[in-house]
């Protein structure tokens, strides 16, 4: 018998269906679910129309951290619309200003050996104490709360052994920057990464979490550390010994594919503009001047990338060319800030300090100027993300970004001499009253669910059609990102609720004329080339080409969590059985796929004829539990009938 990794410890554990088969559909029980605001108000809504009363899961958690701006009434009216149904069902509430969902749940909820699903493509962070943290959309986290098992494919399970011992200045951020360089933004599809190896014991909790929060960016289904001692430690630190058990790799557990990476040897590195897997050593790119610095989001905002910020700003002043915004992660974060002094050095160095929330990250304010340089801590530097369609974002350390900061050029903070001393708290400072507990059954009954006028009704799947004849509406490359299809930032976020005004928007990046032309043809498919639908989980990426009339779309291949929502929704994903069919497809002319319906019923295969009578073969990958929902247009349908 040989021995297991992590987390085939942790889904034997939860196995609902199916075996271990790498690649072979499973099914999990779910013990924790998040939600955030921006994905929160559909999940509900979902949740509202399976006529569930109750969350079934062990703790459900409901964060608002995205859509926090409130330039109008949409956010505020949503935020209330989540409070309301939450404390109904029986959600704990994060109120606006407690902080980024996933800092919060690794501080206070969290525990090692649990799954937690949640509607952001970020919820592995948790995996930084060994909680297999999974993203889906919004649909799977309602069904997950209404008892559901979650349905992946048995991943592959890549070991990445780090030994030695980070150098000064060198970060948790520049390893996982290391592994983006090496296996590339779709390098993790289908897979776990687990962190094994002696220089793990040189990280804490919150380097753990820089790393598994960031393995979204390799395409991975989720990231794990070890529950160790140093994991008791950070529970112990935020009164959650109680809840702290160790989990560890069996000696011979078997990695499908290992890779080793020398901590000694890492220097700072940059994801150079648009991609997080465009990386560069920081030394490379001294000469590019900078006008911002924004420090935060889920990926480093932690008490010891403050700290670190802090020590490496105190006494010195920001560059004059440059603005720093910083988000520290929580509120806890922020208080303990306040309380050690670390706030006023920020202060006084010229740092504009925001409130605890995602901020900048989704481009909610602090757009760059025109043609501007950012440097972010964030994890994804996608072109238009920041707000500014023609700003060059380059994604790095708390380390890089702070020296950077002081110089008003790209730095590398290694030159900078020795590396003050920064030390994590023994205790952290506990204040649970931005958490709101949800109502009793019996006092749940009297409560009425507020619903503002900007939540809208979500679009409902059909079945594909017998035969298919619709125009190709669009033909894109390679690695294009659920904020191409359907972006978000400051002015279109707040209207997540709203499907019909959301699709005004739709792939704004690519083609502004798509929406137009979407809704003249009636109906239409969407080409593309390999990993589409990178990046966030916002089933919006899905819903609104179908309320656009999208009935199917054919890539080269797919990213995990948006194919799910694809077949959630009802559009049949598709793939070409050879890559270079893809030459043969143009935008604009008209196709037709004969068969189609029973093709998703039973075929394996379905032939896509173009307008001059070529004839190209596409295969649909789909299980037997996906061609259901599909065939009933949608996992809402699927559940109706039964
Ligand atoms: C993101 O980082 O892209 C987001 C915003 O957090 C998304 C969720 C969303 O689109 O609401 C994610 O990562 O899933
Ligand atoms: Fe928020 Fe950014 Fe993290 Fe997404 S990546 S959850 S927007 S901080």
């Amino acid at each position: 018998m040989m021995g297991y990794t992590l987390v085939e410890k942790i889904i034997k554990n939860h196995l609902d269906e199916g075996n271990m088969t790498r690649g072979s559909e499973i099914s999990i029980k779910i013990d924790q679910t998040l939600t955030q605001d921006a994905t929160g108000t559909m999940a509900y809504l979902q949740f509202e129309a399976m006529g569930i009363e109750r969350t079934k899961a062990e703790l459900s958690v409901a964060y608002v951290d995205h859509n926090t701006l409130g330039s109008g009434f949409e956010n505020a009216d949503d935020h209330r619309y989540i409070q309301t149904v939450a404390k109904k069902h029986g959600i704990v509430f994060s109120r606006p200003g407690n902080g980024i969902c996933h800092q919060l749940h690794l501080e206070r909820f969290g525990i090692p050996g649990k799954t937690l699903i949640g509607s952001d493509s970020h919820t592995p962070t948790a995996g930084g104490i060994c909680e297999l943290g999974i993203g889906a959309g919004g649909l799977d986290v309602a069904a997950a709360m209404g008892g559901g098992a979650y349905y992946i494919n048995m991943p592959k399970i890549i070991g990445i052994n780090l030994t030695g011992k980070l150098p000064d200045y060198v970060g948790a951020k520049d390893i996982i920057l290391k592994v983006l360089s090496i296996l590339g933004v779709k390098g993790g599809v289908g897979a776990v990464f687990e962190y094994k190896g002696d220089g793990i014991l040189e990280l804490g909790v919150p380097q753990r979490s820089t790393i598994t929060n960031m393995g979204a960016e390799l395409g991975a289904t989720s990231s794990l550390f070890p529950s160790d001692e140093i994991t008791r430690q950070f529970m112990k630190a935020q009164n959650r010994e109680k809840d702290w058990v160790e989990l560890l790799p069996d000696d011979d557990a078997v990695y499908d594919e290992e890779y080793t990476i020398n901590l000694s040897q890492l220097v700072p590195l940059a994801a150079c503009p648009h991609s997080p897997d465009n990386v560069k050593p920081v030394s490379e790119l001294r000469d590019v001047k900078i006008d911002q610095v924004c420090i935060g989001s889920c990926t480093n905002s932690s008490m010891l990338d403050m700290l670190t910020v802090a020590s490496m700003l105190k006494g010195k002043k920001i560059h004059p060319d440059v603005s720093l915004s910083i988000s520290p992660g929580s509120r806890q974060v922020y208080e303990m800030l306040a309380d050690c002094g670390a706030l006023s050095d920020l202060i006084a160095a010229g740092a504009r300090i925001l409130e605890c929330a995602c901020g900048p990250c989704i481009g909610m304010g602090f757009s760059p100027k025109s043609s501007g340089i950012s440097l972010r801590t964030f994890n994804r530097n996608f072109l238009g993300r920041s707000g500014t369609a023609d700003a060059q974002v380059y994604l790095v350390s708390p380390q890089t970004a702070a020296a950077s900061a002081i110089t008003g050029y790209i730095t590398d903070p290694t030159t900078l001499g020795d590396a003050p001393e920064v030390r994590m708290p023994d205790h952290f400072k506990i204040n649970d009253n931005m958490f709101e507990l949800p109502a009793s059954p019996e006092e749940a009954k009297v409560i009425t669910v507020e619903r503002g006028p900007n939540i809208k009704e979500i679009p409902v799947g059909h079945s594909p059609e017998k035969s298919l004849t619709c125009p190709v509406l669009l033909k894109l490359g390679d690695n294009i990102t659920t904020d191409h299809i359907m972006p978000a930032g400051s002015k279109i976020l707040p209207y997540r609720s709203n499907v019909p005004k959301l699709s005004e928007f739709c792939f704004g990046v690519c083609d502004k004329t798509f929406p137009e032309r979407a809704r003249k043809a009636g109906k239409g498919i969407i080409v593309a080339g390999n990993n589409y639908g990178q990046g966030s989980s916002r089933e919006h990426a899905a819903l609104v080409p179908l309320y656009l009339g999208i009935q199917a779309v054919v890539t080269k291949s797919f990213a995990r969590i948006h194919k799910a929502n694809l077949v959630n929704f009802g559009i049949v994903p598709l793939t070409f059985k050879n890559e270079l069919d893809y030459d043969l497809v143009s935008q604009d002319e008209t196709i037709s796929i004969d068969g189609l319906y029973d093709a998703v019923k039973e075929k394996d295969e379905v032939i896509l004829k173009t307008s001059s009578g070529k004839e190209i073969p596409l295969v649909i990958d789909l299980t037997e539990r996906q061609r259901n929902i599909v065939l009933c247009g949608g996992l809402l349908n699927y559940v109706r009938k039964g």
